[in-house]
């Protein structure tokens, strides 16, 4: 009995002890486990934490990463007392970028964006891609520092780059604002108004923050928000002034001048409006408003027998759209309107712009027959060699010459030459803004051929026009005898 409770013992110490180690092991099998899961987890949390702090594809900071290191630099600054400035950069046209080149070109030169970032910063700034072609970097200093590495970035972008799909060369806009001048949390909002003030600048420019500006921008959002009412609304109408030959004082055209009646605030000037309507793509419905109710007109005074030249403004914007020409052409057919009774105004600066797009219109506006007019001549850098390569019929003085023309010799001295210059390229010359008939005698001797101004006519109604150029118009027009019920003077297509 005893031996059997002895083997008994025994046996259950073994199994106690087989037990034991079992459980041993199997306490040392989870352990392990445990360990791997615990690995697992981190690795798991620093990947998230990788994923939320780096942008994967370039390597930079997160949106989320960057916004905590500003959250960093603004505790210091505020210890120091020092300034720190944030740049929000956008690449120029980058869609254009990835459209042309395909969608793996365009992440490359993003890649590619990032390095040279890094490299310009010195691996020292903080940098992100906050989304998109959307980057950002914190820089140490005032706005004046930030905006001379606001140039050694655009510098850095603009050299070529080689993707697969081809040589690139990147244009950067760039937003600059300073801490503490801002507020923290206000930083990068700020910063992305100064951006978006860049790109309308011009694509390439860089723009500080001005808290002065702020008032100014909500009037525009206000008068743009408008805007966008005003053709559906039909709160756009025409004016329509004079030009007159100097000679025998008939009108030679009628120049088209948009108007807006805003429904509170009363008659908008299209100084105020053209350039918002242009920095908000508003152009294109206004600028084919204009032509289309200006050819209606002009098909209206036809059909009473008036045939009258008429004068539209023509935006840089306009000239830059693809099918401007062509709607153009369209519009004059569908109104019966012979194409040389029609001048598109285009200003000094837009002319000269020598851009593929500016040169491929102006042959197509030549090929279609209309006139153009060099408007605003005088203000821009013209050279004659660039004028006489531009197929226009007529060149307008500026109003500032004209304006100083009895009283500054400078004045006189450059209306002489652009009319010597004119007449030597077979151009016809209008003066406009002629207000007195001082002006007007000065300007008829130099030989200028047309007249526009406040001393003849202002800006009127169409119905209005029909009736001045029936009515006698008194001294101021002298022997004035309105050529609106004939044919009017045909001026020259180079
Ligand atoms: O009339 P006045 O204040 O209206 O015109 C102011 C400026 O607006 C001028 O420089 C004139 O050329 C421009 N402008 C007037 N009407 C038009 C238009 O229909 N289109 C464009 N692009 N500019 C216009
Ligand atoms: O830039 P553009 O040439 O299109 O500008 C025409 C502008 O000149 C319009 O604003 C028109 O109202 C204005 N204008 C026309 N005649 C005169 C004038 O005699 N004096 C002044 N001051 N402005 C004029
Ligand atoms: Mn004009």
């Amino acid at each position: 009995m005893q031996v059997v409770a002895w083997t008994g013992w025994i046996w259950i110490a073994v199994a106690g002890i087989l037990a034991a180690g079992a459980a041993a092991v199997l306490w040392l099998a989870s352990a392990s486990k445990l360990k791997g899961v615990r690995a697992e987890l981190s690795a798991t949390r620093a990947a998230l934490e990788q994923q939320r702090t780096i942008d994967p594809l370039t390597g930079l900071s997160t949106l989320a990463a960057f916004d905590e290191a500003l959250d960093a630099i603004a505790a210091q600054c505020d210890q120091r007392g020092a300034e720190a400035s944030v740049l929000l950069i956008e690449i120029d046209h980058f869609r254009s970028v990835s459209e042309a080149y395909g969608a793996g070109a365009g992440d490359e030169a993003l890649r590619n964006v990032g390095e040279r970032l890094r490299a310009v910063g010195k691996d020292r700034q903080p940098a992100a891609r906050l989304g998109g072609d959307t980057f950002a970097m914190a820089v140490p200093g005032n706005a004046l520092a930030a905006q001379s590495m606001a140039n050694a970035i655009a510098a850095a972008l603009g050299e070529p780059m080689r993707t697969a799909a081809g040589t690139l060369r990147l244009g950067c806009s760039i937003g600059i604002v300073s801490y503490p001048g801002q507020p923290r949390r206000m930083l990068l909002d700020k910063a992305s108004m100064a951006l978006q003030d860049a790109k309308a600048l011009g694509r390439g420019s860089h723009v500080v923050f001005d808290p002065s500006q702020e008032s100014a921008r909500r009037d525009s959002a206000r008068v743009l928000h408008d805007l966008r009412g005003a053709l559906e609304n039909r709160e756009l109408f025409l004016h329509f002034q004079p030009k007159i030959d100097a000679t025998s004082l008939q009108i030679t055209a009628a120049e088209v001048l948009v108007r807006w009646r805003h429904p509170a605030t009363g008659v908008v000037s299209p100084d105020r409006f053209i350039p918002l309507a242009e920095r908000y793509g508003l152009i294109e419905p206004i600028g084919r408003w204009v032509i289309e109710e200006a050819c209606r007109q002009a098909a209206i005074w036809r059909d009473q027998g008036m045939r009258m030249r008429i004068a539209v403004n023509i935006s840089g914007d306009q000239m830059r759209q693809a099918d401007f020409v062509d709607h153009l052409a369209s519009t004059l057919q569908r109104h019966n309107m012979q194409p040389s009774r029609f001048t598109c105004e285009i200003t000094e600066s837009i002319a000269m712009a020598d851009t593929s797009a500016t040169r491929a219109t102006f042959e197509r506006l030549r090929l279609l027959g209309v006139h153009v007019s060099i408007d605003d001549f005088g203000t821009g850098h013209s050279s004659l060699a660039s004028l006489k390569r531009l197929p226009a019929a007529e060149l307008k003085i500026d109003r500032a010459f004209v304006t100083d023309l009895a009283t500054s010799e400078h004045a006189r001295f450059i209306a002489e030459t652009i009319v010597k210059m004119a007449h030597a390229l077979d151009m016809r010359v209008v003066a406009e803004g002629v207000e007195n008939r001082q002006q007007r005698d000065l300007l008829v001797a130099m030989g200028c051929d047309e007249l526009q101004g406040y001393l003849f006519a202002r800006p009127m109604p169409a119905e209005d026009l029909s009736m001045w150029s029936a009515r006698d118009q008194g001294s101021n027009a002298a022997a004035f005898r309105p050529s609106i019920f004939a044919e009017t003077a045909p001026n020259r297509i180079n």
